[in-house]
């Protein structure tokens, strides 16, 4: 009886796998690694993927390292973008093996060379300076493209304008906040002989008209 139920159990553990793929989880918010637990991914999810993103603001830098099971559209490479005092780069290893995704991946270092593009740059979040519409960054690396967006976090709003790899523009911005709890609104691309609008974004607006009024 012992054996029999024991044989049941394996089969039903066999039955409830399938054909479905097992990663490693884990999330370590403060470091570039991790390591987790096996579980079994979704039918939705066909790749395992590791993701390390880095942001440095000022001169603070902050890694977090993830492992889980994902899709396609999870996968980010090269993606990083640069806007004012804010950097943030995001790599991703997928893969479609069990449990490819243990294991520390290689990252590509931060490339520092200038490519020649310039940028309008701003980072302007609660607590910080409003844009300056005439301050401009030097693009370095991959990071060949203007781009400006606003992201929403728990009704806050971010604006970035700066350098970004193509990845990151073709993202739409999203690369660079792959966090489910993170909204990526009002995405351009923007061109830096063209001089910005300011009235694109609200605390923009707001901005304008303290300088108009006062
Ligand atoms: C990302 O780059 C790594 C190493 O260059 C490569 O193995 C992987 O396939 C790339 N992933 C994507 C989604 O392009
Ligand atoms: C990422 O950048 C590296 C180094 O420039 C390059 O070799 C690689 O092909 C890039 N990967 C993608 C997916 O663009
Ligand atoms: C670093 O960026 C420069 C400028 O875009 C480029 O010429 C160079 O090939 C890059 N180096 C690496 C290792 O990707
Ligand atoms: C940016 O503006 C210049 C000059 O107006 C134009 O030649 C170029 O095609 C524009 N680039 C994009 C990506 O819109
Ligand atoms: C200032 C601005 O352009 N805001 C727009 C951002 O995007 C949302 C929808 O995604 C629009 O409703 C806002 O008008």
């Amino acid at each position: 009886m012992k054996v029999f139920l024991t044989s049941v159990c394996i089969f039903s553990a066999l039955v409830a796998t399938g054909n479905s793929l097992i990663c490693e989880k884990c999330t370590n918010l403060h470091g570039p690694s991790c390591t987790g637990v096996s579980i079994t991914c979704d039918a939705s999810k066909s790749v395992c993927i590791a993701t390390l993103k880095e942001t440095f603001m000022e001169n603070h830098k902050r890694q977090i390292f993830e492992k889980a099971c994902g899709t396609t559209e999870d996968c980010w490479n090269n993606s990083s973008m640069t806007a004012g005092k804010f950097r943030v780069s995001v790599n991703t290893l997928c893969c479609t093996s069990d449990l490819c995704n243990n294991g520390k991946p290689k990252w590509l270092s931060v490339n520092s060379t200038l490519n020649g593009q310039t940028c309008p740059s701003c980072f302007y979040s609660v607590n910080s300076d409003p844009c300056d519409d005439e301050e401009t960054i030097s693009c370095s690396g991959l990071e060949t493209e203007c781009v400006q967006f606003a992201v929403v976090k728990k009704g806050f709003l971010t604006e970035l304008r700066g350098c970004a790899t193509e990845q990151m523009s073709n993202s739409r911005g999203k690369a660079a906040f792959p966090e489910k709890s993170v909204h990526v609104i009002n995405f351009s691309k923007s061109n830096s002989s063209i001089r910005l609008q300011c009235s694109l974004f609200l605390p923009a607006i707001g901005f304008l008209l303290l300088k108009l009024f006062f």
